[in-house]
């Protein structure tokens, strides 16, 4: 198994995801459920426990002689750590992700991407850093803090799971790697919002219902839906809609992250249009449609 020399952000990502668990667990106890009453650069209540663990991150990534920019999903600026080439590493997260599910008590988790600086710019020119296409990452993953704590991670060789031991206070290599079924029957989906999906999208929930032997199961919970999907199998389904033809969401520490594990798990990850690693960023808060999950269910949905 290859951890690379993005190690470095490996083991602060491994530190602060560890923090970000025990808190977790502890939530009701420590009074840090609820929002804090601020509205993030996506519109969207900032939870106080989004907000803790996207400072847990910064802390623990800010200190890393190799990383020299963070992106997170809370911050509507980059954070320039270090502007010397040492800083080699950029480091995108989505700190809790599904944070609109802690107070009842669903599983949430953190999703990282690590890519490393463009060698065609300057290392003062931040955004071209940041703006790199999927395919471009050099290890990604996340962190589902649910029944139990487990991490996914891939360096481009394949997808290692890693369970959280808190009686040691370590990931223990749980399965090395994972490979998603080919093919499954279940899809994911709000399907509220299923009049304003684009139409084939509808004929495949129509058809998919139709036969009697599909399930839906949605979380809600991006990261838990997907972790479900790479075990099992099926489809999960975040298209444009009428209102958003973008989605809800974001490309560069949502669906680039997945998107490679998926792809290195024998997944597949669209946009309905493209590959989703293919796809070369505009902004850093940029929103996607996303079709991920076992190749056979995605043909399908293409198909349909
Ligand atoms: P949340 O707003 O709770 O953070 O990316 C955000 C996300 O959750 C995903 O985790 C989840 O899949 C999606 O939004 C849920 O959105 P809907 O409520 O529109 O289904």
């Amino acid at each position: 198994m290859r951890l690379r020399s993005s190690v470095g952000c490996f083991s602060g990502i491994t530190l602060a995801t560890k923090i970000i668990a025990a808190y977790v667990q502890r939530a009701g106890l420590l009074e840090i459920m609820g929002d804090t009453g601020r509205i993030n650069v996506q519109g969207e209540k900032v939870q106080k426990l989004d907000e803790f663990a996207n400072e847990t991150l910064v802390r623990c990534l800010g200190y890393r002689g190799t990383i020299g920019i963070l992106v997170s999903e809370e911050d509507d600026e980059p954070h320039v750590i270090q502007e010397a080439a040492s800083g080699k590493y950029i480091v995108l997260f989505d700190p809790l992700d599904g944070s609109s599910n802690i107070n009842a008590n669903v599983s949430i988790g953190t999703i990282f991407s690590i890519l490393q600086r463009d060698a065609n710019h300057d290392t003062k020119e931040v955004m071209a850093h940041i703006l790199q296409a999927g395919s471009r990452q050099v290890a990604a993953g996340y962190v589902v803090y649910g029944s139990s704590t487990v991490l996914a991670y891939t360096a481009g060789e394949g997808v290692h799971i890693f369970t959280l031991d808190p009686s040691i206070g370590a990931y223990v290599l749980a399965q090395e790697n994972i490979r998603m079924p080919h093919a499954g029957r279940i899809y994911s989906v709000n399907e509220a919002y299923q009049k304003s999906f684009p139409e084939h999208i509808q004929r495949y929930l129509e058809w998919a219902k139709q036969q009697g032997n599909y399930s839906s199961r949605y979380i809600g919970s991006l990261v838990a839906d997907f972790h479900r999907t790479l075990i099992r199998g099926g489809v999960f389904l975040y298209p444009g809609t009428k209102k958003t033809p973008q989605g809800k969401l974001r490309l560069l520490y949502e669906a680039n992250p997945l998107a490679f594990v998926a792809e290195e798990a024998g997944g597949v990850a669209l946009d309905g249009q493209q590959r989703i690693l293919d796809k070369v960023p505009h902004a850093m808060h940029e929103r996607t449609p996303l079709i991920i999950g076992s190749p056979e269910e995605v043909q399908r949905v293409l198909s349909s």
